[in-house]
This record gives C-alpha cells, structure tokens and sequence, in this order.
C-alpha cells in the first residue's frame, strides 16, 4: 500500500501537536509504523488520506456500532445544528436523553450528563467519596477508566500500550488511595477490605474488560464484588463505557443481571460525539451539586449536538434489538473462524469474546486478568497486525485493546478479513 501521505502528515502533525497525535493509543506506538491518517469513512470502511480502504475493527474505539455516517445520525445533526451549536442552558432534549437512558437502563434514577468517558468515571468516584465519606477505592490491574490521576495506577489501555509503570504527575498521595487487584480475584479484594477497613469508598470494574484486551469476568466475580459492598457500604461502580450500550440495550447490567450502584457511560452513548455520562441510585445520585455539595460540571455538558446524535443512536439500538443478535452473530462468525485458523496453522493463541468485544490474545494460557494478557507474543501480535493491515484490515495497534465489531460490517467483509488471516505466516 502506499502511505506518503500518511508519512508526511505524520512528520508534520509531530512538528504541532504531542506525538502527532491527540491519544495515545492513535499512534500506533507499540506495533510500530505510521499511524494512519483518515479522511474520511462510510459504513464499515475507512478511508486514508493515501486513498486506502480498511475494513474498520476499531469504530472509533466503540462509537460507530451501526458503522460510520450512520444516515439518521448525520440527518439529526445537520438539522440540529441550524439552530445554534451550544447554548450552556437546559434543553428539553437533554431530559429526552435522559429519560431514554433510563428506559435502557433500569436501575438509573438519575444521570448527569458530561463530554467524556474520563468525566464520567471521575465524577462518580468523587460522588461515592461525597456519599461515604471515604477516601480510597479498589479499581482492577490492567482496567483503565480514562486518564485522571486516581485511575492511572495499573491502567491499561494506552498506559499498559506504552508500558508506563508509573505516570509521572500524579502525585504518591492520589496514589496511595488506589488500591488495585488483580481482575477475577475475589480473595484479593477481600485482603484490601481487611486492610482498609471503613476505609474504601468505592470499586469501579469493566464488567467485562477491553482495556487489557477482551476479559471476561469469571463466574461469581462480579455477583462477589456486589455481595462484598453491600456488606461494607462500598458504593459499586460498574464502568460502562465501553460495554454500555453495546452488549445489550441495558449494557453489561443487562447481560450479566448485575446492578450497579452507580454506572458511567461513554463511546456508543454520544454516537461518536462527545459524550459520557454518569448516573445510579437516587439516594447516592441526589448529592451531585445543585442538589448536594459533590460538585461537578461541564461548559459542554448536554451538548444539543452531541445530545441528538446519541439520543438517535441510542433509539436505534433500543427500537431495533435484533442489532444485537446481529452483532453476535457477526463476532461469533470471526471467533469460530479465526479459532479454525490460527489452528490450523499452529498459531499459539486465545480469543476471548463477550457479544460484539473480542481480543486475539497469541498465547497458549488462558487469559482471565493482567498478568495472563501481559504475557502474550507482542512481536507475533505486531507481525499480525501489521500483516492485516497491509490487506486492508485495521485492527486496534495494540494487544491491550478490544477489537468492536460494528454492524456495517457484512459478510463479505469478514471472508475478507478471514482470507487475510489464512495468508498469514509466523
Ligand atoms: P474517554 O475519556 O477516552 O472518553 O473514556 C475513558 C474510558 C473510560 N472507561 C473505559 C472502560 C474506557 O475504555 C475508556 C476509554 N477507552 C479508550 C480505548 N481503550 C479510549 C481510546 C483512547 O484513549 O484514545
């Protein structure tokens, strides 16, 4: 393929802006090469300024679940967008919003909205701080719940792709109140609440991971961490972003049958705008400012723009379920396929998969956790990844990262994809 002029706007973009890029994970770090630079995508495909066309595995990093230029999410917003961009007052289409997600989600009283998943994930530790008084909380080795300070202990995602042991900036005394356990580690869990006592706010999960690459919660994990902070008081915070929304019109809460105490949303919630959110139980969700005193806000927050691209991406999703059995079903396709081949060819390999999230980890373990997905072929995953994408197939440039399957995708494009992979050779 050519890429000169991916190669140059990449040399130019790193005179300008950190790295060339404005996330991490964009910059194709850790498996080395030119990040791609894109101009533009319909469907399932991806556009690059060289003019190549890519199978797209990565959406965004969740967002673009009905494929890109999804028709009723561009209408919405080139109507909307007549009337003004942003007016920093309440709109009637934020309690729609609201009042959808709370269809979607059953154990949601009340959400706030605001313009990220990190937003999301920071405001609610600060709630379950405000609502128990408690400092600390347990968060999973290898769970990434966006970049603010407190989550940047044994992240994944970006920091796990970089290999950054620990980020300086955030200070020894954030640190100290992150406590972290291994994921599907129960006992562990129960260690740090023996040593701390009264002491623990909250725990924040995926419930199921795509920040260590896909890992799924193993039974009893997750109905284990909800007995625990019912015993304790510990507010339970499922993190949603990723899953929200994509498992099932009710997220991982719905497929698992797992309440949350509080959960946080992102990525499909804002149709690829600028979204994220946060919502629960009205008991603990009634002390977020004006109401109570956990302050929290956002200029943006509510965005009319962002507000109806999700607000129709998320009708979609709701009024058509038969989507979701369409995603399985697409992702199991590619799951049983690629198991056939990589073992056929003796490839060492695992490939976790939860709906339409999966990861292709190259090792002969089982991966349940950090450690397990820490210890896969990087130079094999580098090889593979390079190798598809040279066949038009752009996979997620890290072994830390979910691929997210969008239902664009048609099967012409997974025999292609399947096709590149029998060519593949170690
Ligand atoms: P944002 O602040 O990036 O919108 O969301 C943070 C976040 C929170 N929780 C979960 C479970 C997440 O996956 C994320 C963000 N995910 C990464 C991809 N692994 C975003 C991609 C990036 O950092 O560029």
């Amino acid at each position: 393929m050519n890429i000169s002029k991916n190669i140059e706007l990449f040399s130019r973009a790193q005179q300008s802006i950190p790295g060339g890029v404005n996330s991490p994970v964009r910059a194709f770090k850790s498996v080395g090469g030119t990040p791609l630079f894109i101009k533009s995508a319909e469907g399932a495909y991806l556009f690059d300024e060289d003019g190549n066309k890519y199978i797209d595995y990565i959406n965004s990093w969740g967002p673009m679940i009905l494929g890109h230029a999804y028709e009723p999410v561009v209408k919405a917003i080139q109507e909307k967008v007549k009337y003004s961009t942003s007016f920093g007052a309440p709109t009637e289409l934020e309690i729609e919003m609201a009042e959808l997600i709370k269809s979607m989600a059953s154990n949601v009283d009340l959400i706030r909205m605001v313009s990220s998943g990190t937003e999301a994930c920071m405001s609610a530790l600060r709630l379950a701080r405000g609502y128990t008084n408690r400092n600390k909380f347990i968060k999973f080795d290898g769970c990434y719940h966006g970049h603010a300070d407190c989550f940047l202990v044994n992240a994944g995602s970006g920091v796990a792709t970089l290999n950054i042991q620990s980020v300086p900036g955030v200070t020894s005394g954030v640190a100290n109140d992150t406590l972290t356990a291994p994921y599907n580690n129960l006992d562990a869990v129960k260690k740090l609440i023996e040593e701390n006592r009264n002491e623990i706010a909250a725990i924040i999960i995926e419930p199921v991971v795509g920040n260590m690459g896909c890992v799924l919660p193993q039974p009893g994990f997750l109905e284990g961490l909800r007995k625990i902070c019912d015993e304790e008081k510990i507010v339970f915070i499922l993190d949603e972003v990723m899953t929200g929304f994509r498992l099932a019109p009710g997220g991982a809460q719905e497929k698992l049958n797992i309440n949350a105490d509080l959960v946080t949303y992102g990525k499909v919630i804002g149709g690829g705008l600028p979204v994220g959110a946060f919502g629960g139980k009205k008991e603990i969700m009634e002390h977020i400012a004006p109401l109570g005193n956990v302050y929290q806000a956002g200029t943006l927050s509510g965005n009319p723009i962002a507000m109806i691209a999700g607000y129709t991406l998320l009708n979609e999703l709701k009024n058509n379920p038969s989507i979701y059995i369409s995603l399985d079903e697409k992702t199991a396709r590619l799951e049983k396929s690629l198991n056939d081949i990589l073992s056929a060819k003796n490839i060492p390999h695992r490939i976790n998969r939860f709906g339409s999230m999966m990861s292709i980890f190259f090792t002969n373990n089982e991966v349940i956790d950090f450690e397990s997905a820490s210890k896969t072929d990087s130079n094999l995953f580098k090889r593979f990844f390079h190798h598809l994408l040279d066949h038009g197939i752009y996979l997620p440039p890290s072994p830390y990262e979910s691929w997210f399957i969008s239902d664009a995708l048609s099967s012409g494009d997974i025999d292609k994809t399947l096709k590149a992979v029998e060519s593949f050779e170690i």
